[in-house]
């Protein structure tokens, strides 16, 4: 896949008075090289045209584009992957409908990435790192042990996520990781490209 370092993903329940394209758009002006379509809420109509304008924009700016779950409306709109969790389907049975495009998942323990490895994911999420209030069931934060576990051994990219914010992430970047996921303190941002042009100065001191 495509090199990235900055992973954005949508959560509109933070922008209530703003456009979704636009602060994507803006998120991608300031730097996030990869997003994902994350929408527990909508109906099949309305995710379909929002993964349909998130396609639209992300070709125009040349940024990868990613569906969280629905991989019908990934394969529909021609997005370049889709993102799963541990109770999704499972890697083999997704990689039969997707092909080659990109499969990344979701990871919480060292045993989960040695198997997403070995299965063939193409990236592997790792967190929460810290406690986060956007993910509803999410499981106990990992803490930067866990990143530091996969930076140890772990070959294929993988993103730390979860509570980063920009003042925690010199923790997760000092514990290896070099490709960080953050979710309302992009798109819950005033300054949505001042927000992305920060994370990126702290992550371009790091080798991917
Ligand atoms: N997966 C693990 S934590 C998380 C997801 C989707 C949400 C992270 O959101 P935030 O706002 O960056 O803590
Ligand atoms: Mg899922």
């Amino acid at each position: 896949m495509k090199e990235f370092r900055l992973y954005a993903i949508t959560a509109e329940q933070f922008h209530p008075n703003r456009e979704l394209i636009e602060v994507m758009e803006e998120a991608i002006i300031g730097g996030a090289d990869i997003i994902q379509l994350r929408d527990k809420t909508s109906g099949r109509e309305e995710l379909l045209r929002k993964a349909q304008a998130l396609r639209e924009l992300t070709r125009k700016h040349g940024v990868t584009f990613i569906v969280n779950d629905h991989i019908d409306i990934a394969l529909e709109v021609d997005a370049d992957g889709i993102h799963l969790g541990q109770n999704d389907l499972s890697l083999e049975e997704a990689r039969k409908l997707v092909g080659n495009k990109i499969i990344g998942i979701s990871t919480h323990a060292i045993e989960e990435a040695r198997l997403a490895e070995a299965q063939g994911a193409d990236y592997i999420g790792v967190g929460p790192v810290f406690r986060t209030a956007t993910k509803v069931d999410v499981v106990d934060p990992v803490s930067v042990s866990y990143v530091r576990e996969v930076a140890a051994e772990i070959r294929i990219p993988f993103v730390a996520i979860g509570g980063i914010k920009l003042n925690n992430v010199d923790e997760v970047l000092a514990a290896g990781a070099t490709r960080v996921c953050a979710v309302s303190e992009i798109v819950g941002s005033d300054d949505v490209i001042g927000t992305c042009r920060a994370y990126l100065a702290k992550l371009g001191n790091k080798e991917a």
